[in-house]
């Protein structure tokens, strides 16, 4: 296979509603996707850094124009013929994993495209249907709240997680563990918003079962998540923290993190997703997929991911109507009563 041309397309959708999270309200979304043009075919990919850099410090112009001048001729100079050869073409340029892992999804799916191989039996799939989680973010009003998460309940999402920050934490929770009931997985995500002040604050959280709190503190904060972790029942989850294998393998040694949430965008794509999960179940550390609000492109590739063994948690994997009233693939993402089918969504 050879590199032949690159496209960015920036597109704006906007969201069903706004989506707020400790860093900020999103009310649209900045889209970047890739086309990559190749000898035997396309491929596309998606870039999942976000319009400003506050979930991390990528960005969609930032990402727009890193790819453009530097990863993409570094590609092409390369005379990269796979996929795999991708992050080793790319690895002298720090950081930007977003942009790099958009370039490789883009890579892997011209490469399986062109011999007709799937995207879900590639990266080692053995599941046709995965249960499907929804991410709820912070409200004016807890009656919002509420509402909002009987809607999803109804609409079949099987695990909910609440945004949560200082001051929206305890009492959200409750009441929606007491709408629920005991035996609806719930989950917390705070995006770093606490610091290691906050510990006491947070085991406070340990009365509701949760299956997990999601990054707490700050991304660099690992010995806090290790003290946390000690400290509390809740089982602690790293999602901004882990941007590599190498991180992935520092948190467990270190007891920072008790289960991973993978996103392949923030750890530089899907194969570096793949072997963070390999790495999570030979060392027996539940794993379960991220979202970035990713449109259909996205959301199908990580219903493939999600589908590998070791992801035992359901994964940020809802329907395109959780965030778009009109997704840009032909057949939108959907969920049934039960599960999300990655045999309806994937080739
Ligand atoms: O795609 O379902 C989704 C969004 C899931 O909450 C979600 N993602 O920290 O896990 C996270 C957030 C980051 C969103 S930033 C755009
Ligand atoms: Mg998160």
């Amino acid at each position: 296979m050879k590199l032949e041309r690159l496209e960015l397309r920036r597109i704006a959708l906007d969201l069903v509603t706004p989506f707020r999270t400790s860093f900020g309200v999103e009310t649209n979304r900045d889209i970047l996707l890739i086309k990559v043009t190749t000898d035997v075919g396309e491929g596309w990919g998606e870039c999942v850094s976000s319009h400003e850099p506050a979930y991390s410090s990528e960005f969609v112009e930032g990402s727009a124009l890193v790819i453009r001048d530097h990863l993409w001729p570094a590609m092409v100079a390369a005379g990269i013929s796979s996929a795999s050869d991708v992050a080793p073409a790319l690895q002298r340029y720090k950081g930007h994993q977003m942009s790099k892992g958009a370039l490789e999804m883009a890579v892997l799916d011209a490469e399986l495209r062109a011999n007709n191989r799937s995207w879900k039996r590639e990266l080692g799939s053995t599941r046709d249907r995965i249960p499907s989680g929804v991410s709820v973010g912070i409200f004016d009003t807890m009656d919002e709240l509420s509402r909002q998460v009987a809607g999803y309940v109804d609409d079949g999402y099987v695990r909910i997680k609440l945004k949560i920050e200082p001051g929206w934490d305890i009492e959200p929770v409750r009441m929606i563990r007491d709408q629920i009931g005991p035996g609806v997985p719930l989950q917390v995500d705070a995006n770093t918003a606490y610091t290691r002040d906050d510990i006491s604050h947070l085991c406070k959280l340990d009365e509701f079962d949760l299956l997990l709190i999601e990054q707490p503190l700050p991304e660099e904060d690992i010995l806090g998540h290790a003290q946390l972790a000690r400290a509390t029942a809740t089982p602690v989850c790293l999602d901004e923290s882990v941007v590599s294998m190498q991180t992935a393998v520092d948190v467990i040694e270190l007891g920072a993190a008790e289960i991973i949430n993978i996103k392949p965008g923030r750890v530089g794509g899907y194969l570096s997703a793949v072997r963070i999960h390999d790495l999570c179940v030979a060392r027996g550390v539940p794993v379960w997929c991220g979202g970035m609000v990713e449109t259909g492109i996205g959301r199908a590739a990580n219903a493939g991911l999600a589908s590998l063994p070791g992801f035992t948690l359901p994964g940020d994997i809802s329907a395109s109507t959780r965030f778009y009233a009109r997704d840009i693939v032909k057949d939108p993402i959907t969920v049934d009563s039960i599960t999300t089918s990655t045999a309806e969504l994937l080739p």
